[in-house]
């Protein structure tokens, strides 16, 4: 093997594929707008600035151009990570690199929860690469060939590396991420952040954010940033202060950005963030709103969702130019028959149009994991996370374990919110809704060459909307509807409409591919599935009524 610490030694990283049926993944919007996929590969951009920078690097994103035998011949060696539905992928990459005798480094989020998987890569970096991948560097020096690195300890945000977003070609995503900080204050219980990233905000300093922004400024990028933070208001303090400095900046520099970040609920009712978030043109909120109901909230610890009615929260962000897409999970325990008409009601009523349903998905490590495991209801074929070219995310995967109501109601019920709410005339219901609550503030400045990109992508749209028999009504209506009634709000709706091409053909999806699980558990051809033994007794073990073809504890 090479010297792997040599100048110009060739490091290919590869972004694995996503499943093009991914509720993220909408890419046939991209086209639209001439990207090819939504997100750029932030995790593995930072990893390309932490490593040796005496390397040649190229970056091959599978979701935007063909990974070939090319890429492979190119290089000495080949970096690769990702997330759960990225698995597959990451796994063949791992082997097509290994046919072309190179040696491979596997890290990120997936490896890191399931590092089983990907025994058969030659360097495991487990964990923040900021702290394992000085570990692997140092295991270079000594000419070790394979290793695994991890660590408990948590990396400090005030000494991150700016990412190589030069590495990337700007025009193949609709937005790029910055990150801000890692982590969350709040403890619910099946979630898997608090554990991978720690219950402390850690952040970076109001200097690395500007000077991130200034890099992606200078790299001539221009557009939507996503603070792909866990929880960007998990130290309000910090935030209440890089705020204004990002103002300050977008000011001197005729605001070429706007943003979109993922907060807690408890944004909503802090008028002066809001304020803030809306003086440097926030546009959207990815908040986990998970249930209506709170008996259930109660019983995940999800208690600062009890703090402010859901239809309130949301208007009042609206009334800041922000829109929110919701997270929201059913198969909790203490849900009921009411479950379902709950969900489709919050829905409504608070016109949350990008509306994430997924199925509970006890995650490893995570503390609901812990108690189904105590509880002998946890799946032993559960425990480990694959990634199927069918199981995408969490709304076709799910419940890994023994639901506390029958599996099939609660699959039924899901499929009813899903048939529901995106459905052609209640999606536009919540199109129009938000569109006619929402106060943009549009301060974002394109230029000349973007205005003209976005009224050629406004023509395609009502082109493609407008002339539809499924949503052509439906889109003019609520388009004239907005132009009347608050014409700022245009671009929203119009965004906000789109968006039904891809979960149009989503919503599909999901409901044929739940629909056959239904099918096959009735006819008891489902594969038997048995709970982690555990040897205490399962309270709920009585009251459950498992369908035929799963194996209850007896
Ligand atoms: C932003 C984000 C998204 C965005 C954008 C994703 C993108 N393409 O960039 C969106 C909203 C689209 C998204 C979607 C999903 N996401 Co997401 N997402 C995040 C989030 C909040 C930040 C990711 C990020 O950019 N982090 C910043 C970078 C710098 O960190 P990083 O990627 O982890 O990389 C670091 C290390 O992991 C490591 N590393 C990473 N890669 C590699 C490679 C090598 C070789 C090495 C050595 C090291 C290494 O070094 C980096 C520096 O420390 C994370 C949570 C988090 N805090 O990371 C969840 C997270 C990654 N998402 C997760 C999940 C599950 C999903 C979804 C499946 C959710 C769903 N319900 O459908 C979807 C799937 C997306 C799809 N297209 O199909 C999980 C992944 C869990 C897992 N075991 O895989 C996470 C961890 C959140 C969680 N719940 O725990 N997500
Ligand atoms: S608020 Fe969100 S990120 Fe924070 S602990 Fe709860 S689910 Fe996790």
């Amino acid at each position: 093997m090479k010297n792997l610490l040599k100048e110009g030694i060739k490091c290919l990283i590869v972004q694995s594929e996503f499943s093009a049926f991914s509720f993220w993944n909408y890419v046939d919007i991209c086209k639209i707008v001439g990207a090819k996929y939504p997100a750029a590969p932030l995790g593995l951009l930072t990893v390309a600035a932490l490593l040796p920078q005496q390397w040649k690097f190229r970056l091959v994103d599978a979701n935007v151009e063909p990974l070939l035998d090319a890429h492979f011949e190119w290089a000495d060696i080949v970096c690769t990570g990702g997330m759960l539905p990225q698995q597959q992928c990451m796994i063949s990459v791992i082997d097509r690199a290994h046919q072309h005798g190179c040696p491979v480094v596997v890290g990120g989020p997936d490896p890191s929860s399931q590092p089983n998987l990907y025994q058969s890569s030659d360097y495991l970096i487990l964990g923040e690469g900021e702290i394992t991948i000085p570990m692997f560097i140092q295991d270079l020096e000594k000419g070790c060939k394979s290793g695994e690195y991890k660590s408990t300890e948590k990396a400090d945000m005030t000494k991150a590396v700016v990412p190589r977003y030069d590495l990337i070609r700007f025009k193949d995503y609709i937005q790029v991420g910055i990150q801000y900080s890692r982590g969350c204050p709040f403890n619910c219980e099946f979630c898997d952040i608090i554990e991978l990233y720690g219950r402390k905000s850690r952040t970076k300093t109001l200097e690395q954010i500007i000077k991130e922004l200034q890099n992606l400024y200078d790299l001539g990028y221009r557009g939507h940033i996503d603070f792909v933070d866990d929880n960007f208001i998990g130290n309000k303090t910090k935030i209440r202060k890089v705020l204004p400095a990002i103002k300050d900046w977008s000011e001197a520099h005729n605001y070429p950005f706007f943003y979109s970040t993922e907060s807690s609920i408890n944004l909503a009712d802090d008028d002066g963030l809001l304020q803030m978030m809306r003086d440097v043109d926030f546009r959207f909120v990815f908040i986990g709103i998970e249930t209506p109901e709170e008996e259930v909230l109660k019983l995940i610890n999800k208690k600062i969702n009890l703090n402010i009615p859901i239809t309130k929260a949301m208007n009042k962000i609206y009334s800041y130019g922000i829109i929110v897409n919701a997270g929201l999970i059913m198969g909790f325990d203490n849900e009921t028959d009411q479950t379902a008409e709950n969900m489709i009601k919050c829905i409504q009523d608070s016109g949350i149009c990008m509306a994430m349903l997924g199925m509970l998905y006890a995650l490893p490590n995570t503390q609901l994991t812990k108690r189904l495991k105590r509880e002998g209801r946890l799946f032993e074929d559960g425990s480990t996370l694959m990634c199927t070219n069918t199981e995408i995310d969490q709304m076709t995967s799910g419940l890994n374990f023994i639901t506390s109501r029958p599996r099939l109601d609660v699959l039924k019920d899901f499929i009813h919110v899903i048939k529901y709410i995106y459905d052609p005339k209640r999606y536009y219901e919540r199109v129009n809704y938000t569109s006619l609550s929402i106060k943009p503030v549009n301060k974002y400045r394109p230029g000349m060459g973007m205005i003209l990109k976005r009224v050629v992508v406004f023509l395609k749209l009502c082109l493609k909307m407008g002339f539809n028999k499924t949503t052509g009504w439906l889109y003019w209506k609520t388009l004239f509807t907005v132009i009347f009634k608050n014409v700022r709000a245009v671009e929203t709706a119009v965004n906000l409409a789109a968006m039904y091409i891809h979960f149009y053909k989503m919503s599909k999806y999901i409901i044929d591919y739940i629909n056959k699980e239904i099918k096959s558990i009735e006819s008891g051809a489902n594969r038997p599935r048995s709970p982690v033994p555990h040897q205490n007794t399962n309270p709920l073990k009585k009251s459950v009524i498992e369908p035929a073809g799963f194996n209850v504890i007896s």
